[in-house]
Parts: C-alpha cells; structure tokens; sequence
C-alpha cells in the first residue's frame, strides 16, 4: 500500500498547524501540533493497515555502515523492496555520556538528520534508549546489582546524576529540527522489555512500584524541561499471560500513549513464536481497548531470516488479524555481528518472501 494517501490527514494537520501558545512553568502535558497529528494519524491508521519499520535502517546494513562512508545513502529495505520503510527506528544508547555516537556506532548527528528526513518523507520515528548502568557503570545489560533503579529514583545517590542523563535527552529531541523549525514528533520507547530481567530495570531488578516511580520521574522531568515532541510507548516483552501481568508495571494512562510489546523468534521456534506473538495481540488489543491507546508491535524478527517463508507466512496473518499502527523489525547489524539482521539483503534467499509481504495491501511503506 502506498502510504500518501493514508499520510494526507497527518500532512494536513502539519501544514495547518502554527506555533501552540505555551503555558508558562507549568508541568503539563504539552505537545506541539505536530506530535498531536502523529497521534491522531496513529487512532485512526491501525484499522487501515500497518505501517512497516526498521531500527538503523539509513545508518549500516549488508556491506555498508555510513560510520565508515559517510556519503553513502542506503537502505537494506529499500534495495529489496524499493521502497522506504514507514517507520524509521533508532537509540539513544550513550548519548547521556555526552558521546557522539551512540552504542551501535551511530553518529547522533545522523540520527538527528535522519529523523528529519523520514519526517520530511512523511513517516514516523520512533527511539529506544539501551542506557548505560547508572550505578555500576556496566551496560544496560549489567543486572549484577538490584538498587539500581531506586539509585535513581529522588532519594537515591545517583538521582543528580540521572537528572543530567534526562537533561542530555531534553536538548537532543528539542534539536530534532527541521530547517523551518518543526520539532520532528518522535515516539519515544524507554525502559523497555522490562517483564523479562535482562537489563537493569527488568522484573526481577526493581519493585513495581520503582518502575512505575522510573517512567513518570522521566516523562515529567522531561516535561519540565519542555520536551513537547514526544509521544511515549510501553512495550514489555511476551511474559505477561494476561492483562493483569502486563498492566502490572504500567506508569498510568497518562504517561503512555501506545501499547505494544516486543517479541522475538527464539531457537527457531515458531510454533511457539506464534503462540505468544498473538497471545501478547490479544493482551495489548485489550489493554488498548480499555485504556483508549493506540496499539503496536514495538520489536520482532527472525534473526538471519532463517525461514524464508517468516514475512508472509508469520508475520503477515498476525498484522491481518490484528489492528497494528506499526511493526518494526530490529536492525541489520552485520558489521559487528554478521548474523545478526533482521530483513533480508539482496541475493537472500528471503526476498521474494519479504517483497510480497511489502506489498501487500495491509502494509504500508513510502514509495
Ligand atoms: C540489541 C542488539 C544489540 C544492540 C542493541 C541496541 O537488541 O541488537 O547488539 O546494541 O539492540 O541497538
């Protein structure tokens, strides 16, 4: 499906909209024009079709990095499909070590101009945060220490140290600019997968109540700071059974826009893929229901693409069934980790699989 027609509402909304007035010091929850479009376009689209994604898709992919070829313009989806994915995915990992390239070796100056482009191109952007380990100074992976989060939390040692991390995240969206000025609205994607316990604010690593106290200190610090251009999304990964799991940890309706959840081919299996893929579909389609927010499939994938049939034959019917704003796929990081690519390179036994499913009328990309 060709996504100008469904992007008219979304890009009238643009056009029409002027600078909001501001109320002064005031912690409410503003959002520009912009970013109030992105949401109503997203209420409305998911019962048209799902919009396609991909994490660092314009940034690295098979035989190519722009880390290492600056003027390369590429994209793995793009050379299969001929199209650019609808959503364009990316994280925000070491930006608050004030680096300049992120964990994954992306420069912040591209992810910025990036995001500008895939605003201008009339798509969406979404950023994840894989966060260093405030306490221990490891990795969002490092779960050797279980005070991590209350370390930050208002009464912990490192809560001053934290604030500066959100003030870093403050000036980077703010700076997501277009040249006339438009803050790109971003779907921001924090503390994320955190029903399992592999990074540091993970299940077994916080109480509910710390995680719940993590995002509404982070969205209202970055509120206070006047951050107008985010739309915020809760995605935890497939453990939750039923609606009381997943809403067990979940900050409040007003803290959260969409609901979605992060789930994986693991082994191979995708007897079991399935099973829990439309089991987490039911639970988020409920959730959304009830709660009034847009619902979406955050993170999946097959690893390498090992079934040349997972686009069409896994992926496709649950997107039929279900009514999905968006899916984003994880990312083509075969520069540091050659089987570790989520949509298939051209000459892959799979992309035939994956054209079809591009083009099929439920799936939406930008020609
Ligand atoms: C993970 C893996 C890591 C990567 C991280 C952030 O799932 O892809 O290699 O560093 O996402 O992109």
């Amino acid at each position: 499906m060709n996504i100008s027609k469904l992007f008219f509402a979304l890009s009238v909304g643009v056009l029409a909209s002027c600078a909001a007035p501001q109320p002064e010091a005031e912690i409410v929850a503003l959002r520009t024009a912009e970013t109030d479009s992105l949401l109503s376009f997203l209420r409305s689209s998911a019962a048209e079709g799902t919009m396609f994604g991909h994490h660092d898709d314009t940034c690295y992919g098979y035989g190519w990095d722009v880390a290492a070829t600056p003027d390369i313009d590429s994209s793995d989806v793009r050379a299969v499909s001929g199209m650019w994915p609808a959503v364009m995915s990316f994280d925000l990992g070491s930006l608050e070590l004030g680096r300049e390239a992120n964990l994954d070796n992306v420069a912040f100056s591209h992810i910025r101009s990036e995001a500008v482009r895939q605003y201008e191109r009339g798509g969406m952007v979404t950023m994840s945060w894989h966060l260093r380990n405030p306490l221990t100074g490891g990795d969002s992976w490092d779960v050797s220490d279980t005070t991590v989060v209350s370390s930050i939390l208002p009464a912990g040692e490192k809560h001053q140290e934290f604030m500066g991390w959100v003030d870093a995240l403050a000036q980077f969206f703010a700076s997501v600019t277009t040249a006339e000025g438009v803050k790109v609205p971003i779907v921001f994607r924090p503390w994320h997968e955190h029903t399992g316990s592999w990074f540091w604010w993970g299940q077994r690593l916080c109480s509910a109540d710390e995680y719940k106290q993590l995002w509404r200190m982070t969205v209202d610090s970055l509120r206070a700071r006047g951050t107008d251009n985010l739309l915020y999304a809760y995605s935890p990964g497939i453990e939750p059974r039923d609606t009381t799991d997943y809403l067990e940890r979940y900050p409040g309706d007003e803290y959260i826009d969409i609901v979605g959840y992060d789930g994986y081919v693991y082994n191979g299996d995708l007897e079991a893929y399935n099973d829990y893929m439309y089991r987490l579909a039911d639970i988020a389609t409920a959730v959304g229901k009830s709660h009034d927010k847009v619902v979406a499939l955050t993170e999946t994938g097959y690893e390498s693409v090992a079934a040349t049939t997972f686009y069409t034959a896994h992926l496709l019917p649950l997107l039929h069934k279900y009514q999905m704003a968006w899916v984003v796929v994880w990312r083509n990081g075969t520069k540091d980790r050659p089987q570790h690519y989520y949509v298939p390179y051209p000459g892959h036994k799979a992309v035939d699989d994956f054209k079809a499913f591009c083009n099929d009328e439920k799936i939406i990309l930008i020609r």
